[in-house]
């Protein structure tokens, strides 16, 4: 493997498997370090294609995201790290597939517990064919002011607080992303700071090795000194010791392989890593640490004078005039998330929504402010959930029950209406439940149950000014108004609609003032006398029968019945109970499997 550089302030990855957090830490790295273009060119969401919006710096961009690896590649063919998020059942596979992608170098496999078997033969495949694996099991890693993998060196604080914007003069290679980390802030405080850091990862075969990286630091200018840090468990470390003995390496290596506790235990001892267990003595840290000190690495005494071994070996290159320590800069500021500000009380937001009849953000919903499990465990009814949404307010039971008859009522008055008639022939024509059931709700308006509104709005108005039936019916007729309310197709001053005194029969036993109601009634009664069909229909019922809950319930003020009745909020009752109704028939015709309606040429008049 030992070429140079991974990685530039130019290189852009592929990113597999839509991950928003390391994908945004990604770019807000790139922002802190300058970059021009962001460091993710797509992104890998298997089945999906589309965009993904996210932040570089203060800019929203739009990442393209690809479903297929073939697909990304070909879309961005300079993108050549490939930053594998997959879970460890699938990683095997992408890898290889992102592999053989002649435009991709560099793997970074980040699942932990990818079958060793496929590991291997990702390293074959990755060394036969000149390509880079990092990891499996790993964080990543980090080019200091240039180019970061995932998650690698957290948060954004940590980044800044350990220089990682801007690079200095040290290779780093270790197993453990965690103790990455620890070490990037070690090396910021005793050096210049990072130039690049590589986690190869815990598993026993790791896609690269430490002495890989050693070797290719080795070959980059800019990185005047080597910090390694291993662990027990393996011999990756005596290829690094082989490499030292033979010359290969000229710069200096600071190296300590933990794990020297694990002689304190009596039995064989597995750490962290699946790769970290104590094995034979030429495994254990002590062995390791002894040879690479004989091969001519820097190695301390014990990890907590790993530090002081870095600042020596860092200052004697400074003393030497090899190094000479970079300039400092500031970084830029990466802009706060709005979410983050405001938790954290720095700035306010103006809402554009208000709601208070509903909210889920809390342990249960609540309807306006009543949460579920006490409508529930109350035993209470459609009618209490419409009386809580649409008034924002428990009303009495005879209210909630009244609201509840009229959808059982209302909830279907068969096939041949206009709402059933369209939701039939939209089903036959083969569309969904949705758009049957919308088509037929569509036919709701002033002749066809959507009247309520109107007959609540008249029938108060001319109740409330004293007018008698006859000055009402015949103002509305000079003003070429039919009454809302009033008529029906089939229904007949002898053939009254059961509804109609199912509704009556309920609200006399129960409200405490039918006033409205009677007036309706009396309105009736003058309007039959001109024709059979003028009968009180369904809609005029409800429309004054409501009329007398809202005002007899004494749970309204009069500005409230004024603004119900002005706004209409009735019709909704004959939306939502037919909407029972309509899926009724949209699946009855499903289930019929019933061919697509045409209307017979018999019952229309062709005529010119
Ligand atoms: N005339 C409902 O009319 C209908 C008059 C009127 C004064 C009136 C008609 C109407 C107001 C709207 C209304 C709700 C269109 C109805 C419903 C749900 C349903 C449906 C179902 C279900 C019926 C004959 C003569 C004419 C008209 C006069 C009629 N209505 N005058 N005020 N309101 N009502 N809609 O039968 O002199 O001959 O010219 O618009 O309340 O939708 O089951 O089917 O549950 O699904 O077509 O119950 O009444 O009568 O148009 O032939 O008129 O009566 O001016 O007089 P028709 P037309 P003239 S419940």
């Amino acid at each position: 493997m030992a070429t140079g550089q991974l990685f530039s302030k130019t290189t852009q990855a592929l990113f597999y498997n839509y991950k928003q957090l390391p994908i945004q830490r990604m770019l807000d790295f790139d922002f802190l370090c300058g970059r021009e273009t962001p460091s993710v060119a797509g992104i890998i969401n298997p089945g999906s294609e589309g965009f993904q919006k996210l932040f570089f710096g203060q800019e929203e961009i739009a990442i393209p995201v690809h479903s297929t690896i073939e697909a990304a590649c070909a879309a961005h063919p300079k993108a050549d790290v490939f930053i594998n998020f997959a879970s460890f059942r699938s990683a095997a596979a992408s890898s290889m597939s992102a592999l053989k992608q002649p435009t991709i170098k560099v793997v970074a496999i980040i699942a932990e517990g990818v079958p060793e078997s496929d590991t291997k033969q990702l390293i074959a495949y990755a060394k036969a064919n000149n390509k880079v694996v990092i990891g499996p099991a790993t964080v990543g890693g980090i080019q200091a002011g240039a180019f970061k993998i995932g998650d690698t060196a957290g948060t954004i604080d940590n980044i800044i607080q350990c220089k990682l914007y801007r690079p200095g003069s040290v290779g780093f290679v270790s197993k453990s992303g965690g103790m990455s980390n620890e070490l990037y802030n070690t090396i910021a405080r005793v050096t210049d700071g990072l130039y690049e850091g590589i986690a190869i990862g815990g598993d026993v075969f790791p896609g690269s090795t430490l002495s890989d990286h050693v070797l290719r630091f080795n070959n980059i200018p800019q990185v005047k000194m080597i910090v390694v840090l291993g662990e027990l468990g393996g011999r990756d470390e005596y290829s690094l010791v082989e490499a030292l003995k033979q010359g290969k390496i000229n710069k200096p290596v600071v190296a300590w392989v933990s794990g020297t506790c694990a002689r304190l235990f009596k039995s064989e001892v597995q750490f962290g890593h699946a790769g970290a267990k104590s094995g034979g003595e030429m495994e254990s840290a002590q062995a390791k640490n002894q040879a690479l000190k004989e091969a001519g690495a820097v190695v301390p005494t014990s990890y907590e004078a790993f530090e002081s071994a870095i600042k020596e070996t860092f200052q004697k290159l400074v003393e030497a005039g090899k190094i000479t320590p970079v300039k400092e800069v500031t970084p830029p500021q990466i802009p706060e998330d709005l979410n983050t500000a405001i938790k954290s009380g720095k700035v306010r937001a103006p809402t554009h929504i208000i709601s208070t009849i509903s909210d889920d953000r809390g342990e249960e919903p609540t309807y306006a402010g009543v949460p579920m499990s006490s409508i529930v465990e109350e035993g209470l009814g459609v009618g209490d959930v419409i009386s809580l949404l649409w008034f924002k307010r428990s009303l009495p039971r005879y209210c909630t029950r009244f609201i509840e008859i009229c959808i059982m009522l209302c909830a279907d008055h068969g096939p041949c209406v206009s709402g059933a008639h369209n939701t039939i022939v939209t089903a036959r024509a083969g569309k969904d439940l949705v758009s049957s059931l919308v088509s037929g709700l569509l036919t709701i308006g002033p002749r066809f149950g959507g009247a309520i509104d109107d007959a609540a709005r008249y029938f108060k108005d001319a109740y409330d000014r004293g007018l008698t039936p006859y000055e009402f019916v015949e103002s509305m007729k000079k003003k070429g108004i039919r009454v809302p309310g009033i008529g029906h197709r089939i229904k007949r001053g002898d053939n009254r609609d059961k509804r109609v005194e199912l509704l009556q029969r309920f609200a006399r036993s129960n409200f405490p003032s039918v006033k409205y109601m009677e007036y309706a009634v009396e309105v009736e009664t003058y309007t039959l006398s001109k024709a059979n069909n003028l009968v009180l229909n369904v809609d005029g019922a409800i429309g004054s029968l409501f009329l007398d809950l809202l005002a007899g319930s004494g749970m309204f003020t009069k500005q409230e019945i004024d603004e119900i009745v002005e706004i209409g909020y009735l019709n909704g009752l004959f939306v939502l109970a037919r909407s029972v109704g309509l899926i009724g028939h949209t699946l009855y015709q499903k289930r019929l499997k019933q061919p697509l309606y045409r209307h017979p040429w018999e019952d229309v008049l062709y005529t010119k």
